[in-house]
């Protein structure tokens, strides 16, 4: 039987956790859980919780770690197939909550991407906000310029990847990123991949996950 896979993505914004995410779920058939698509999707369906995060969103600012955290739980806990957090955890206490719902985790992979190829990635990033399917007019533009490939509904540009918001939250990753590595390195968790494009990390990701896969089933095998 095939194990059930339990993932988590980090990565400064703009490193490809969504490109890489997008990739990582049609190959391994799991479900993708990104805390700011979600967030997003409040925002666009002006739900109570959209309506409260909204603001702090467009300027580059992490929502309170006790509305992201219930909704994540709360995703987690209903999601029965394999999964990939993408977004979640931001910060240590964000760790420690997932540790304390005795949530397991089997691998976290880290991506490093160079500062200032995000900065340039991200002025040419476009969303559709409704599947959190992005797009890049440089690396993957739309088939139809400003319009979803699967829906043909319009495209947006995220109000939080204006240069001076980037800029920020870059701030705010490189402050809580130590920790978090620190955190999941003690249970020996991490694989990290350094490179400046999705394309080259792919690979590497995809044959790491496949032999972690392929080792997880062989010592289930083993117990049974
Ligand atoms: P998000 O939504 O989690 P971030 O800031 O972590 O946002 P972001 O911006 O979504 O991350 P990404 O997913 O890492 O970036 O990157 P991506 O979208 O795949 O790629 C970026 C662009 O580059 C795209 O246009 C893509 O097509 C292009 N691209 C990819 N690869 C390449 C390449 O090789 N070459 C080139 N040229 N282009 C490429 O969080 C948003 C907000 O929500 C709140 C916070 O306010 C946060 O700021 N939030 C939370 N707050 C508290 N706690 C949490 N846990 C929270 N989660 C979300
Ligand atoms: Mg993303």
């Amino acid at each position: 039987m095939a194990s059930k896979l339990r993932l988590i993505i980090l990565g400064a914004p703009g490193s490809g956790k969504g490109t890489i995410s997008s990739r990582i779920i049609n190959e391994f058939k799991m479900a993708h859980i990104s805390s700011g698509d979600i967030l997003r999707s409040n925002i666009q369906q002006k739900t109570d919780l959209g309506l409260k995060v909204k603001d702090l969103i467009s300027k580059g600012q992490l929502v309170t770690d006790d509305i992201i955290t219930k909704v994540i739980i709360q995703e987690l806990k209903k999601t029965k197939a394999s999964w990939l957090l993408d977004g979640f955890p931001r910060n240590l206490n964000q760790c420690r909550i997932l540790d304390n719902e005795k949530i397991s985790i089997d691998r976290v992979i880290n991506l490093e991407v160079p500062f200032e190829e995000i900065t340039n990635r991200l002025k040419h990033r476009w969303i559709h906000p409704p599947s959190g399917r992005v797009y890049n007019l440089e690396f993957n533009p739309p088939k139809i310029p400003r319009k979803d490939d699967v829906t043909g509904e319009p495209l947006i540009q995220r109000p939080d990847d204006s240069e001076d918001v980037v800029l920020k939250r870059l701030n705010i990753y490189k402050q809580q990123i130590k920790p978090i590595i620190d955190f999941y390195s003690s249970k020996d968790l991490v694989e990290t991949f350094t490179g400046r494009t999705s394309n080259y990390l792919w690979p590497l990701i995809k044959d790491n996950l496949i032999d972690f896969k392929n080792n997880k089933e062989a010592s289930e095998l083993k117990v049974q």
